[in-house]
């Protein structure tokens, strides 16, 4: 017997997260859509026909309350993430690189630690975290974040290794620069300006709807092909420091 698939994505208020709850649902997935803002998570699941979760993934018992509410889960899309600040390690903020890393890492960690029974016991689970690819290499003013990428793919890898056996598929989408409306606006604390320099002259960065494509297939292909990793920029990032600007 056929049944709908369940799916859940964290930070699903905004950019990456919403478009992928609007590209699993439009490929046939009941979706939670996750969020620490109520009204957007409110909105987006009405579009989608889906279950709006007002959660903080950085709340151990916010996200064991959620999960409890659960009956079964295939899929779980690890999303809810992003930078804080921009500074030199020599001037870093030890505050934002505790932030980055619970909401980045422990996030994670919580959200798969809660709903990992459920996935085993679907028989055919599939774990995606949105990592980057500032969890492949570093650089200046990256350190905080690329820390908690990095440790977000030691996180990824390891539970692979782990999983091996069951019946649970773990990829990690690393993407490169990717316009979205929060992203450098919430690096930079909400500075328009140094938001924009961010894309300032890249004539087609990524969308978040281009990433969801990416984590819509990686979920949708037969389910014993697992996608390890699979690092996404746009035409004109060639590396982290070599971009194409007009
Ligand atoms: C986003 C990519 O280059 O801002 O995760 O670190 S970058």
């Amino acid at each position: 017997m056929s049944y709908q698939k369940i799916a859940v994505v964290s930070g699903a208020s905004s950019g990456i997260g919403a478009a992928t709850a609007r590209s699993l649902a439009q490929a046939g997935h009941h979706v939670y859509a996750l969020a620490r803002r109520t009204e957007r998570v409110e909105a987006l699941a009405k579009e989608i026909n889906g279950t709006p979760v007002t959660c903080d993934v950085t709340d151990d018992a916010a996200v064991a309350a959620f999960a409890a509410t659960l009956d079964r889960v295939d899929l779980l899309v690890n999303n809810a993430g992003g930078a804080i600040g921009a500074d030199p390690v020599a001037t870093a903020e030890v505050a934002d690189w505790q932030a980055m890393y619970d909401v980045n890492v422990l996030g994670t960690l919580r959200l798969t630690k809660a709903l990992l029974p459920a996935l085993v016991a679907s028989g055919a689970g599939t774990i995606v975290t949105v990592s980057s690819t500032a969890g492949l290499i570093v650089y200046e003013g990256g350190g905080g974040y690329a820390a908690a990428k990095h440790a977000q793919t030691a996180l990824v890898e390891t539970l692979r290794l782990e999983l091996c056996g069951e019946p649970v598929r773990v990829v990690e989408i690393d993407p490169g620069m990717v316009k979205t409306d929060e992203f450098a606006l919430n690096r930079f604390s909400g500075d328009t300006t140094r938001a924009a320099a961010v894309y300032q002259g890249v004539e087609h960065p990524l969308t978040a709807d281009d990433i969801a494509t990416c984590i819509t297939w990686t979920a949708t292909l037969p389910h014993h092909i697992n996608i390890d990793r699979m690092v996404v920029r746009p035409l004109a990032q060639a590396a982290q420091h070599k971009v194409h600007r007009v």
